[in-house]
């Protein structure tokens, strides 16, 4: 094992084994069931990561919102491996959710704490500690945590299915090989911070959102609309674009821009059909999607390209997009980014 330097978030740097999962191999070999506990954004964390236990693994995977998990007396199999997911590794309803599943003592009860602070509570309560590495946030909404955790978990996934052989050879070797792609894609997904700024001013006086993903990037959709409710105040709500039909397209008029998460992936063919029925309805549909998406701009429905990456990974890479509107979107509407009005960085209480 090597020794990593990661910057914390008062300025200064920690040093760390960079040995994260090798040293706990024998615990996560046992693991059955995966119990994903978190708030806020690193709540979304947990959900993208559902889709890729179940999808990759098959192991099964709940993903629960901490201040909800605490108070409901919840049924904890044995064998579970509980991730708790945060940036702060303070907030109180993730140490307290915690906390219940301990009391309980299940049989081979696995606790792992990705967070970014390795001196918090969370990490001191937990039998794993996987940092995100994303150095100081200093914003009171998660950015970089976000993206950070994301890729943790793509390791932990790694790791848990190499151990329990459930990720074949194959399948191994074009995910590392994507994972080495990242880097530049998310280079050049900043990039994008013209394009998406220029398609910021059309939310200056708006009042409502809809943001819309299928898949994948259902959970991409609700931390997009989150990041804007946090930063600028404009009320949004994230929906998987297949529940338009059930309730929110009531909503949809001319005055409610929609955004929407368009890789080319296997539900794009359903997502396009979604965004027909927002555009016949006089929505005005700001969309992100890949160029092989073959995507036009025209009359009230704006395209931003982000660059190609592979279906699995590309969560990580569209919450780049997202992020910048909604920072945009608040700087125009002169809001503190930094330090949104009622919020807290560590919600300790
Ligand atoms: C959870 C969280 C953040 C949010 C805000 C309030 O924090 O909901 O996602 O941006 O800062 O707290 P954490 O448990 O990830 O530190």
């Amino acid at each position: 094992a090597r020794t990593v330097e990661m910057a914390v978030d008062n300025g200064e740097t920690t040093k760390l084994r960079d040995d994260f999962l090798d040293r706990h191999e024998t615990k996560l070999a046992g693991v059955k069931h995966i119990q994903v506990l978190a708030c806020g954004t690193s709540y979304h964390a947990g959900m993208v990561a559902k889709y890729w236990f179940e999808n990759l693994t098959r192991l099964p995977c709940s993903v629960e919102i901490a201040s909800e998990f605490r108070y409901r007396n919840p049924v904890v199999v044995d064998n579970s491996l509980v991730v708790c997911i945060s940036q702060s590794g303070e907030t109180a309803d993730t140490l307290s959710a915690l906390r219940e599943i301990q009391k309980h003592k299940p049989e081979g009860l696995v606790s792992l704490a990705l967070c970014n602070v390795p001196t918090s509570s969370l990490v001191r309560e937990t039998d794993i500690f996987l940092p995100t590495l994303a150095g100081p946030e200093i914003g009171v909404a998660s950015t970089k945590a976000f993206t950070t955790q994301l890729v943790a978990l793509v390791l932990l996934l790694l790791k848990i299915g190499v151990v329990q052989q459930r990720i074949d050879n194959e399948r191994l070797t074009s995910l590392l090989e994507n994972l080495h792609k990242l880097p530049g894609q998310l280079h050049a997904s900043l990039k994008l911070d013209t394009p998406i700024k220029a398609m910021s001013e059309s939310f200056e006086e708006k009042k409502s959102c809809l943001f819309l993903g299928r898949g994948l990037q259902f959970p991409i959709a609700l931390e997009g609309a989150l990041k804007l409710k946090e930063i600028s105040y404009i009320h949004a709500e994230g929906y998987a674009a297949g529940e338009l039909k059930h309730g929110p397209l009531a909503l949809v008029d001319k005055d409610m821009p929609i955004v929407v998460l368009a890789p080319k992936d296997n539900m794009f063919d359903k997502l396009k059909a979604n965004m027909q029925e927002v555009h016949a309805r006089h929505g005005e549909l700001f969309v992100f999607a890949s160029e092989a998406s073959q995507m036009v701009a025209e009359d009230r429905l704006h395209v931003v390209y982000v660059p190609d990456v592979c279906e699995i990974l590309a969560p990580i890479v569209y919450s780049v997009p997202v992020q910048l509107l909604s920072y945009h979107v608040a700087v125009m509407r002169g809001t503190d980014v930094d330090q949104p009005r009622n919020l807290a960085k560590s919600v300790t209480v």
